[in-house]
């Protein structure tokens, strides 16, 4: 790294080995597992390098290190400044590489973002030993900031994460002062300037790998055409938070790069579109798509939405024309997240899309040809009982699902499961929650139900996943994409498990009569034991859209108001259907 200039390395941790107690480490290779680009700190990459220091990216996840490796590595390129990301189980790596840089190197800047400091910034300054700042929602204008030491934004930010504070009733905000940085979202124009670095030295991009389901192992990137989501499910923790939409061009000329950097290293490779709901808007997505193939790239793409912009009110026919285009341009993996298979417990979410929609989509999906039906689950919602599981897996069959993603509710701080946890609505906290390094899905289970203990889910989680991947749908396709040249252990990997737990149960008595749980007993559940005392990212949010417009991206002027920065910026966003 140059030694005049001020050296900045944003770290990834590892999770899969860290977090999920995989074997990944010892089994999968550098470049031979799934990994997905880190947009986070990649975006950030570039804003620190527009304000002129030098930087890298050091992903203890694609590099299979250690938090004790990922720790030495950072401070062997003697940085003045460290930036570590994290998800919400990942908050004791965060911390662990936080501490031990400030341990090892005292002098160094240690700032935390992410999901998880978004939702909780108090406790993380409060907890991790030394840390110099913590960010919350965007990261660009804020690392950027501390990067150039640059005072008057930093007074800036801080006044505005002080603010937020004081509206929704924090005691004493004056304790954080300085520590807390809330600077405002990207606009459209700012997205649209800054694209993530995926450049050497600053990093290399080559051992970025995720499965195509047709062909295996692929060089991977990701790009998102916009930031937010405007949709409430109450599960969610990226609900309400506005949209920041990049033009056709802008999303192109990304594009155009990174097929470039594929076709560098000779491989066709797997783009992955990380929005949130990717196809939200019909015409946009027309125009995008028909340009990508005109563009005619050498790859393949997925992305994540929701079912009911596939399978509209449009018109079946111009439903199938728009699956058509997609399936045309290359999308091997069109992702829903389907959550429950029960009418009441789909309602109750909020996330208004109906189970008629799931089916009509993943059919218009098949005539068009894109053949991998893709769809996450989760169980144990509020008032979830055995018969609402069973629903959902019966949905799943039913849907002839070949891939289902199947978690374990984890109500993360920001989401309106959190509150309903807390509170005792139908949901519950139980031990675990007192520690978020347990807020990952699955392997363990966070919360119970008024009729699923945490043992219940957790055996409720398998059998779901034995049931899906044991069917002969899923086994079918697994076998043809095996046929086809997919030989990613990864990929196979649930359904030789899904086989094996289903014949396990089998063997146990189980399948036929799953085995009879006591319900949970939550007569001396109290609310005050579960975060009272800490304001959540809920009441957090709520203040939070009184003083800022989400979909426009900017503060709402509060003239009366002096400890508020206001700066006045006018992003095109467009409005939503
Ligand atoms: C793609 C994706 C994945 C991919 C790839 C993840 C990756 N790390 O690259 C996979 C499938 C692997 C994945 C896994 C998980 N994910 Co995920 N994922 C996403 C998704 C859809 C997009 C992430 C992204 O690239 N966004 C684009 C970037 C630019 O935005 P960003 O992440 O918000 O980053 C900005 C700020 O947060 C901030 N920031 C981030 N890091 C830092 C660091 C510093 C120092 C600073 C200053 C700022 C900063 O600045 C960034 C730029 O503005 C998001 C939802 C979403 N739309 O963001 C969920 C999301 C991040 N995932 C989530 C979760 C829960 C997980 C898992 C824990 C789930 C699980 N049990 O396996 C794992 C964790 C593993 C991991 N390390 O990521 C949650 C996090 C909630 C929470 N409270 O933590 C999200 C928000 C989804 C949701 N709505 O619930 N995920
Ligand atoms: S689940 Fe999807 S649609 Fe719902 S709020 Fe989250 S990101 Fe938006």
């Amino acid at each position: 790294m140059s030694e005049d200039r001020t050296k900045v390395v944003l770290v990834r941790p590892p999770y899969s080995y860290e977090i999920y107690k995989s074997t990944y480490k010892n089994k999968y290779k550098v470049g031979n597992k799934w990994v997905s680009a880190p947009l986070p700190i990649m975006y950030l990459a570039s804003a620190v390098l527009n304000v002129g220091a030098d930087v890298r990216i050091i992903d203890g996840e694609v590099d299979n290190l250690s938090l004790e490796e990922l720790v030495e590595e950072t401070i062997a390129l003697k940085p003045d400044i460290v930036g570590i990301t994290g998800t919400t189980p990942e908050y004791g790596a965060v911390k662990f590489v936080a501490e031990g840089v400030k341990k090892l190197a005292p002098n160094v800047t240690t700032v935390i973002g992410g999901a998880h400091a978004t939702h909780v910034p108090w406790e993380i300054a409060d907890e991790v030993d030394g840390v110099d700042y913590v960010v919350v929602f965007e990261g660009e204008k804020a690392m950027a900031a501390i990067a150039s030491s640059d005072s008057e934004k930093l007074t800036e930010y801080a006044d505005n994460a002080m603010y937020l504070m004081k509206q929704v009733g924090y005691d004493a905000p004056e304790h954080y002062n300085g520590k807390i940085l809330f600077s405002q979202n990207q606009t459209t124009e700012d997205l649209e300037k800054l694209r993530p670095l995926r450049q050497e030295p600053y990093i290399d991009m080559s051992n970025y790998r995720f499965a195509d389901p047709q062909v295996g192992l692929v060089l991977t990137d990701s790009l998102e055409t916009a930031r937010g989501c405007p949709y409430s499910c109450t599960f969610c923790s990226s609900r309400q938070s506005g949209l920041g939409l990049r033009s056709v061009e802008n999303i192109l000329e990304e594009l155009d790069q990174i097929s470039a950097n594929m076709a560098n290293k000779g491989e066709r490779g797997l783009i992955q579109f990380v929005d949130d709901t990717l196809t939200f808007n019909r015409k946009r997505s027309v125009e995008l798509f028909e340009k990508i193939k005109e563009r005619n790239y050498d790859a393949h793409f997925l992305c994540l939405t929701r079912a009911n912009t596939i399978a509209t009110n449009n018109g079946l026919k111009e439903d199938i024309e728009f699956a058509k285009l997609m399936n045309d341009v290359g999308f091997v993996q069109i992702s829903f997240g389907i959550e429950s298979g029960n009418e009441e417990i789909n309602s109750a979410m909020q996330k208004g899309v109906t189970l008629d929609h799931y089916r009509r989509a993943y059919d218009i999906l098949d005539k068009v040809g894109v053949e991998e039906r893709r769809g996450s689950f989760i169980i144990g919602h509020p008032n979830e009982t055995e018969q609402s599981i069973r629903d959902s897996i019966n949905f799943a069959i039913e849907l002839n699902i070949h891939r289902a993603s199947v978690n374990i509710m984890t109500p993360y701080p920001g989401t309106m499961v959190y509150d309903q946890a807390r509170q005792g609505q139908g949901l519950y906290f139980e031990n675990g929650a007192t520690d978020f390094s347990n807020f990952r899905r699955w392997g363990n289970s966070v919360v119970s139900t008024d009729e699923l203990t945490p043992d219940a889910l957790q055996y409720w989680h398998k059998r779901f996943l034995a049931e899906a991947y044991s069917s002969s749908t899923s086994l079918k396709h697994s076998t043809k994409e095996f046929i086809s040249g997919n030989r990613s252990h990864f990929f196979h990997r649930p359904v030789i498990k899904g086989v094996r737990d289903r014949w396990d149960l089998i063997r146990m008595g189980e399948w036929r009569t799953p085995p009879k749980f006591a319900k949970p007993d939550h007569s001396d559940y109290n609310s005050e034991d579960w975060g009272a005392a800490h304001i959540t990212k809920t009441d957090c949010l709520n203040a939070f859209k009184t003083l800022y417009d989400m979909k426009n991206r900017k503060f709402r002027k509060q003239s009366s108001d002096s400890t508020m920065s206001v700066t006045e910026q006018s992003p095109e966003v467009t409005h939503l259907h």
